[in-house]
C-alpha cells in the first residue's frame, strides 16, 4: 500500500482516514421494494416518497468510488421464492395487508428476482461489482460478505442506502463488531422517519465514534 494514496475525510467525531485499495463502498438495499409505491416499504405503512431524494447522491457516491477504484458492493434484502429463508416471525410482523411473498403491484413482495426487488436503474450495479442477497436487515447475517471482504483485504467500509436506522445501521454495527472501520455517508442514506435518520447519525458518532464515523458526501468528494 502506498501511504500517499490514503485519503483524509473531514468527518465526525474526527477525521476518517482510508486507503482506497483497502476500502469498499457498501450500498444498502436501493431497491424498488423500499423506494417506490407498491413494495415492501409501502406495505409496512410507510410514506416511501421520503427516500427518493438521496438517489442522485448515491449515484454520485458510486461514481466517486468507481473513479477511485474502490470495491463496490450492493445489497438487496430478498427472500427465496419458497420463503425458506424467511422466519415466520419476520413474515407476520406488522399485520400488513401485503406480507413478504404476497403478490403486489411490483411482483411478490421482497422475493428475489421479482421486479420490486431490483435495484433502481440510476444506482444499478456494474457487472464487475458484488451483489449480496440478504435475508436479514444486516448484510453480514447469513451471507458470505465478511469472507468476500477479507479475501480482498478490505478493512474500511463506506456505507450508504436505505433505511438508515434499519438495514444501514444494522449492517454498520455488524461490520464494527467484525473490526471494520466504517463511515456512514450522511446524505446518501435515508429513513422513512427523518428524526430516526438524525438520531442514528448521532448515536454512531457519539462516545468517540462508538460505531464509526459520519460525513456528508461533499466531505468525501473533497478528501
Ligand atoms: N422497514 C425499513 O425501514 N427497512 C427495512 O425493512 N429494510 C431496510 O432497511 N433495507
Amino acid at each position: 500500500m502506498s501511504a500517499s494514496r490514503e485519503r483524509e475525510v473531514d468527518a465526525a467525531p474526527y477525521a476518517y482516514r482510508y486507503a482506497p485499495e483497502r476500502t469498499a463502498l457498501v450500498v444498502i438495499d436501493m431497491q424498488r421494494d423500499f423506494i417506490e409505491p407498491g413494495g415492501f416499504g409501502a406495505a409496512l405503512g410507510n410514506d416511501v416518497g421520503t427516500l427518493s431524494s438521496i438517489v442522485p447522491r448515491v449515484a454520485a457516491l458510486l461514481a466517486h468510488a468507481r473513479a477511485l477504484g474502490l470495491l463496490v458492493v450492493h445489497t438487496r434484502e430478498s427472500h427465496l421464492p419458497d420463503l425458506s429463508d424467511c422466519p415466520p416471525a419476520k413474515r407476520q410482523r406488522g399485520n400488513a395487508a401485503l406480507r413478504i411473498g404476497d403478490a403486489g403491484p411490483m411482483g411478490r413482495i421482497l422475493v428475489r428476482g421479482e421486479p420490486g426487488n431490483q435495484i433502481l436503474p440510476e444506482v444499478a450495479p456494474l457487472e464487475s461489482e458484488l451483489v449480496i442477497d440478504k435475508p436479514g436487515k444486516g448484510a453480514f447475517y447469513a451471507t458470505g460478505l465478511d469472507a468476500m471482504l477479507r479475501e480482498r483485504g478490505i478493512s474500511h467500509l463506506l456505507l450508504a442506502g436505505v433505511t438508515t436506522e434499519v438495514c444501514v445501521q444494522t449492517t454498520m454495527r455488524e461490520a464494527n463488531d467484525r473490526g471494520y472501520e466504517c463511515l456512514l455517508v450522511e446524505d446518501a442514506a435515508a429513513s422513512y422517519f427523518p428524526a430516526f435518520h438524525e438520531a442514528t447519525l448521532a448515536m454512531i458518532r457519539a462516545q468517540g465514534g462508538i460505531v464509526g464515523w459520519t460525513a456528508p458526501l461533499a466531505a468525501l468528494l473533497a478528501a
